[in-house]
């Protein structure tokens, strides 16, 4: 099997399930099964994550981003009548307060030094072309309950015709944090 394109060995420590999933991602890679060579080294990474990831998933204004202030006791997410949130917003405990702008493979856009400019970037819808249209904001803010090592995702609605909104809350489960 050629080394370069197989499933990494190297990315987590060795465990007997990370093991068997590794082993078994590799021989449906070498059966022609990408998509479960995938799906198997998603759900390995998942093992290998030490934190607790709470995606909170649903319609156009329901109150996602509302509840998910409520559990950190304050007013991060932007919460309005109209469309708030147009794109993932992923938020962990971290210091020094700021706002990192990613692509879905983790890679960095851009980032911010403070939690200002959040609700501009979490709120302006994705447009095609846009080299943001695709990107995820993850948050770092320092809150005893995040502390614990719990990560939590806000969402855009599903539901209804914004489907460029709505595919990313699709994906939420499969991003993986970095750092
Ligand atoms: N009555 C009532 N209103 C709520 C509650 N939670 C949120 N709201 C209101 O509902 C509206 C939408 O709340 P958001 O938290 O922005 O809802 P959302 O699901 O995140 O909205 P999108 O991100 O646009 O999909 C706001 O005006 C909130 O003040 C609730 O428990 N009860
Ligand atoms: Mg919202």
């Amino acid at each position: 099997m050629d080394t370069k394109s197989s499933p990494s060995a190297t990315a987590e420590a060795s465990h007997p399930v990370s093991d068997a999933a590794l082993d078994t991602a590799r021989l449906a890679r070498a059966l022609g099964r990408e998509d479960l060579a995938a799906m198997l080294l998603a759900a390995r990474g998942r093992l290998a994550r030490p934190e607790t990831v709470l995606v909170v998933i649903g319609e156009f204004k329901k109150g996602k981003s509302s509840l998910i202030n409520g559990i950190l006791g304050r007013d991060l997410c932007p919460v309005d009548d109209d469309i708030a949130t147009a794109r993932l917003v992923l938020v962990r405990h971290g210091a020094p307060e700021q706002v990192i702008v990613r692509n879905p493979d983790g890679t960095e856009l851009a980032r911010s030094p403070d939690l200002a400019g959040l609700a501009r970037l979490a709120t302006e819808a994705p447009s095609g072309g846009d080299p943001m249209e695709h990107a995820y904001l993850e948050v770092c803010a320092e809150n005893a309950f995040l502390a614990h090592g719990v990560i939590l995702v806000d969402t855009p609605g599903v539901g209804g015709g914004l489907s460029s909104a709505t595919k990313p809350s699709r994906s939420a489960t499969s991003m993986r944090p970095t750092g």
